[in-house]
């Protein structure tokens, strides 16, 4: 395939205003039959070829106004439809096309999961069911009539709403016909069939339209549906209030399914889920399970107005809908949740997941402007940078500019397929700013990286702060222009007292940045000088990580311990204790590579324990004790890592924390256990996540008490929370508890699929030599299959990306493996092949004896012909 770029895009000089489907599911002979209504494209080529887009279809016929095409005019593959002189007015085109949905592995398109037929077409799966523009920029009214046998398919649901439905006399036979008169693109094109459950509910939106809402899940797990239907209220009710965004339609259908490629789609009135983020009780789910099941309710809820209202003009564009929606998410789980808690995670997901791709080979632009295969672009850049940009557009200029800019955004561009400078010109406009540097920030790839020198000077009684930026080259981008960095700070008197801010001489800050309290870095380098400040001060800067970049920190470590104590900016407060962490952290990687045994500084140790014992938001606190992962100390090391020596640093420490706050964290065990009935709400999770840090903390120092403790906890567990918690300390200390544990919850859960997930996470990330042969072994397990991605990403992708240790082992046995298995899985399922082979993208950065077998792997992946575009993109760009 060839490289599509952005400089290329063209309007279609086609349009398709109607589409007519008639959809007769059969399992392996689905008949589908299209009729378009075309016209010429004002915008287009007059007099250009009609080519619309196909993948390995079977069309039966083609009509062209109702008449056969003469053959020299038509021009007909799997992969594409030409017609050569298409008529210069308005036309209809009749086909009919043969699809066989079982035998659809790759999940694109129409296929089967369970007893049900679903599809996924963003972003070109629409061409696997019929001919088509497709493309985002070519919007229609679709009506959709879907047949099936009554026995097979009770349930018949597409976009928009139902206008029709019968039974066919004598056939066992039945339909349903939809209507969605909203134009949309074909990749938000949704049918569903099948015997399903399903709960339903209403909601009446501020306007007083009364929607039906359904949620559509295996029959016998309706009940697990609840929560979902409750996040799904409490996210269209949030909509409204803050963004003004009502919904459209009268119905809202979400539909859960077993085997799907990633989280959930959006399709308009249909969003199609992986069920993982739909089902969950208190018995198989988890507390961050909970979570993350209403933060994908409300994304794929917002993209109703932010995707799909307002949608593409070409996949270029991809974080308009995605980096939004995304920033949209994050605020509601903020409102829903405690926002200081919010926020560290969702930057410790943007550290662990979007700062290795953007150091990498894969690194690419939040709007790229190449790409070989669409479907790899789909990543924490795009999705968790995008959104990170759009926060840092609201820290700019303001909560009040940046909604003006968002009620332009929706007015002007209602209906259309936009692009980000169009995005971007109506905050330009609300806040009459220009925002060309900050846009800088969708055209450069990499993470930026701050330098800050502080210097006080007790005669003049000034702060000194010098800023600097710089950026390392990432593929195709040797020097980088300097970006607009918003600096959220603050200045604290070392007993915490907040110190007012005046500044002056030269190089002041402005009146504005006072106010607002952010510091714009424009340029390569800045001075800011700040006048009459009485004593030392701790500066706190990067607030609430005010931007997606790496702050160099040069801070004293009593500094970092009067920030943990006192700062007023919760996100800091945790920041200064990873910073402390991960000070330590590397120094004993250090040690731990010369053979000596790595010493930890007490006043640390000190430092968490004085956070324990406040007793304020159990959240928080559990976030400051949980020290930076692997893959974290491995990025903030850059290059030469050896994951060996990580390891065991991160597990001197855990221990030191464990035997020097014995008392403190058995105590703070014992204090949260709870008595009260079983609640999702961030309170609650709060505790439980405090008590099981704590617990995994205690047991890491003093393991003949606390395994016991762990049983205990894992034996009479009521919640699926605690009962992970404890069989993942459990299943980290090697010993028979480890295998009767393991042992026991298999047979408890083994009807639960997403349940049994969790045991397969849980043993692909056992850092031992021994866990590879476990993982193959476990590949043989009944409950296995590479066919569905939810068990493929719980054993293969653990282990890829949850094991440094192994994964990465000195042999090179971890990388050999993963290859084999992408190279099984192309032929099966090459997106999330795909995926799994992005697992090696931080391989440049480990030292030479791993270097040189992660690329050998990768080679061995490269050089097999007949590889997939998608597998073929990851293994050339990651070796580039
Ligand atoms: N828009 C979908 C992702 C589609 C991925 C296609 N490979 C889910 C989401 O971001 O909401
Ligand atoms: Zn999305």
């Amino acid at each position: 395939p060839q490289p599509v770029r952005l400089a290329d895009y063209r309007p279609s000089d086609y349009l398709i205003d109607r589409v007519e489907l008639d959809i007769k599911l059969h399992a392996t002979a689905t008949r589908v039959q299209s009729k378009l209504s075309l016209r010429p494209n004002p915008k287009g080529v007059p007099g250009a070829p009609l080519i619309l887009d196909g993948d390995d279809l079977k069309a039966k016929y083609v009509l062209l106004n109702g008449a056969q095409i003469d053959s020299s005019g038509l021009f007909l593959t799997p992969d594409q439809l030409r017609l050569e002189t298409p008529p210069q007015e308005p036309f209809h085109l009749e086909i009919e096309t043969e699809i066989d949905p079982t035998a659809n592995t790759r999940l694109m398109g129409l296929y089967r999961s369970g007893t049900a037929y679903c599809t996924q077409c963003e972003a070109e799966g629409f061409r696997r069911i019929t001919y088509f523009l497709d493309r985002p920029d070519v919007l229609s009214v679709y009506t959709t009539r879907i047949e099936a046998d009554f026995r097979e398919a009770q349930v018949l649901l597409g976009n928009g709403n139902r206008i029709e439905s019968g039974t066919i006399e004598g056939t066992g036979r039945h339909f349903a016909i939809w209507h969605d008169p909203f134009p949309k693109p074909c990749y938000l094109f949704a049918l569903v069939g099948g015997i399903l459950g399903s709960i339903h509910d209403r909601f009446v939106t501020r306007s007083g339209r009364d929607v039906a809402l359904g949620i559509y899940v295996e029959p016998g797990k309706e009940t697990s549906a609840t929560y979902a239907m409750d996040a799904l209220k409490r996210s269209m009710a949030w909509d409204e209030e803050v963004f003004g965004r009502e919904y459209d339609l009268d119905v809202f259908n979400i539909v859960a399914v077993s085997d799907f490629n990633m989280g959930a789609m959006e399709n308009k009135g249909l969003n199609v889920f992986n069920d993982k983020y739909v089902l969950a009780s208190p018995a198989t789910a988890t507390d961050t399970d909970y979570a993350q099941i209403e933060a994908v309710i409300a994304h794929e809820y917002f993209h109703n107005w932010t995707g799909n209202r307002i949608t593409c003009r070409d996949w270029f564009q991809l974080c308009l809908k995605e980096g939004l929606t995304v920033y949209r998410d994050h605020e509601f789980s903020a409102d829903m949740r405690s926002r200081a808690v919010r926020r560290i995670a969702d930057v410790r997901t943007l550290r662990s997941q979007q700062f290795p791709e953007d150091a990498g080979p894969l690194a690419h632009n939040v709007r790229p402007d190449t790409y070989l295969e669409i479907n790899n672009f789909y990543t924490a850049t795009v999705y968790e940078k995008g959104a990170e940009l759009i926060r840092m557009l609201k820290v700019l200029i303001g909560d009040e500019a940046f909604h003006k800019g968002m009620d332009l955004y929706f007015a002007r561009h209602d209906g259309t397929a936009a692009t980000i400078e169009e995005f971007i010109a109506c905050f330009a406009e609300a806040a009459k700013r220009d925002l060309t540097q900050f846009s800088l920030w969708y055209h450069q790839s990499g993470t930026p990286h701050v330098e800050v020198e502080s210097a006080y000077d007790k005669q003049a009684q000034t702060l000194t702060l010098d800023f600097t930026q710089s950026c390392k080259p990432t593929p195709g981008q040797d020097t980088k222009q300097p970006f607009l960095i918003p600096i959220a700070f603050g200045l604290i008197a070392s007993d915490g007292a907040p110190i007012a801010l005046q500044a002056g001489g030269s190089d002041q800050a402005s009146e504005d940045e006072l106010a607002r309290g952010v510091i714009e870095l424009a340029t390569t380098r800045r001075r800011v000088v700040f006048q009459s400040v009485p004593t030392r001060p701790v500066p706190s800067l990067l607030r609430g990580f005010s931007a997606p970049v790496r702050l160099g920190n040069s801070s004293s470590e009593a500094d970092l311990l009067t920030l943990v104590a006192h700062d007023t900016d919760s996100f800091n407060r945790w920041q200064a204790a990873q910073t402390y962490a991960t000070r330590q952290l590397l120094h004993a990687v250090e040690v731990v590579r010369s053979g000596r045994k790595p010493i930890y500084d007490e006043a640390f140790i000190d430092a968490l324990l004085r956070v324990l014992e406040q007793s304020s938001d159990p959240a928080f606190i559990a976030q400051v004790i949980t020290l930076p992962g692997e893959a974290d100390l491995a990025r903030e090391i850059g290059e030469n890592v050896d994951p060996d020596a990580i390891h065991g640093a991160r597990k001197a420490l855990r221990q030191a924390i464990g035997e020097g706050l014995k008392p403190n964290l058995l105590q703070t065990y014992q204090a949260l256990t709870s008595k009260d009935p079983y609640s999702p709400d961030a309170t609650a999770a709060g505790r439980r996540a405090l008590r099981n840090a704590a617990l995994d903390l205690f047991c890491a120092g003093n393991p003949e008490e606390g395994l016991p403790l762990a049983l205990q906890q894992f034996e009479s567990a009521t919640t699926m929370t605690d009962k992970i918690a404890a069989l993942s300390i459990l299943t980290a200390h090697a010993g028979p508890e480890r295998e009767k544990a393991l042992e026991a919850f298999y047979a408890t859960h083994a009807s639960e699929a997403l349940v049994i997930d969790k045991w397969f996470i849980l043993q692909a990330t056992i850092p031992e030599p021994e866990t590879l042969a476990r993982v193959k072994s476990l590949m043989q397990h009944a409950a296995f299959s590479l066919h569905n991605p939810n068990r493929t990403r719980s054993l293969i992708g653990a282990f890829a990306t949850g094991n440094q240790t192994q994964f990465n082992a000195a042999d090179g046995s971890g990388y050999d493996f993963l290859a084999g298995i992408v190279l099984e899985l192309d032929s099966i399922n090459p997106q999330v092949a795909a995926r799994l082979l992005a697992a090696f993208r931080s391989w440049r950065s480990l030292e030479t004896k791993r270097q040189g077998l992660a690329e050998a792997a990768l080679r061995r992946v490269a050089s097999v012909s007949g590889l997939s575009p998608d597998v073929k993109d990851i293994a050339e760009r990651s070796l580039g």
